[in-house]
């Protein structure tokens, strides 16, 4: 049976990221992926200036009642980028409303990166998508999302096991069930995730590449589904997401210089398939 996924991101026009990623790279690994669009933006709005943005807040909640008038059911439930403290309790309900008891709720809690909140959100957004976070079977973090959720100190050195321990530690204690810790790396070759699983924390690794693309975290959580959902375990999946994004980057790094562009994921799909056994 085909799996069914429900992604709820904004939709930016151009950059690769949020629904322009997600969707072509879950229907790629075999799910089917029902969209909820909470924006539509011209570009993202990681580095371009005068992007539009058209808010869809007021759609979110009718197409789910009406998905759950139609008895749609879904395998996971992957939400992303959101622009607003009521998409945040909106998407709250969402989950409420389309989760059974099969459900996986993947929350990926994008606000931050590199130690700085997103300069487009308030400082107490970590504390609404902390809430989000509480209501999901596996969350996302990077460093920077998980510090400001838990209040503990960003220290982007070199990681350590008891620092990592630490940030799932404390995203258990916040109600995520699986809390995953990604951006992890404890030297400059390889970078990946942490994962607490049943008391245990593992890593998954791939190729550290020294270059940052705009998208490349909604890459590797799509990628992440879409593995989750072919019936890989938790930590096989994290490093089959892991493998896709590097090779995506490095394949990028050779042609395209402008970092905001976002990557060339498309023609890794093959390898990321692959990976999968297809
Ligand atoms: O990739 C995350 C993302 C999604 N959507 C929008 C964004 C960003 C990151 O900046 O701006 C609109």
């Amino acid at each position: 049976m085909q799996k069914r996924v429900a992604a709820i991101h904004d939709i930016s026009g151009f950059g690769k990221c949020s629904l322009t990623v997600a969707l072509p790279i879950i229907s790629a690994a075999g799910s089917e992926c029902a969209v909820i669009p909470t924006a539509v933006l011209s570009t993202h709005t990681g580095g371009f200036k005068d992007f539009t943005f058209r808010d869809l807040t007021e759609d979110i909640l009718p197409i789910a009642e009406h998905w759950r008038r139609e008895g749609i059911r879904f395998d996971a439930i992957y939400t992303g980028y959101l622009g607003s403290f009521e998409q945040i309790d909106l998407v709250c309900k969402v989950i409420d409303i389309l989760r059974d008891e099969n459900t996986l709720v993947v929350v990926d809690p994008v606000m931050a990166d590199h130690g700085k909140l997103y300069p487009i959100f308030p400082d107490n957004f970590p504390d609404g998508m902390k809430k989000l976070c509480a209501k999901a079977d596996i969350v996302i973090p990077n460093l920077t999302e998980a510090c400001l959720m838990l209040g503990i100190e960003y220290n982007d050195g070199i990681f350590t096991e008891e620092y990592v321990k630490e940030i799932l530690d404390g995203l258990l204690a916040m109600g995520a069930k699986t809390p995953v810790l990604t951006g992890v790396y404890f030297d400059d070759k390889k970078l990946g995730a942490a994962c607490l699983e049943n008391g245990e924390i593992k890593y998954a690794f791939a190729d550290r590449i020294n270059a940052m693309y705009h998208g490349t975290g909604d890459v590797f959580g799509s990628a992440l589904i879409g593995a989750l959902m072919e019936g890989f375990a938790l930590q096989a999946s994290l490093e089959i997401a892991a493998k896709y994004t590097s090779g995506c980057i490095d394949r990028t790094l050779r042609f395209q210089p402008d970092r905001t562009y976002g990557v060339d994921f498309e023609n890794e799909l093959p390898k990321y398939l692959k990976m999968l056994g297809k």
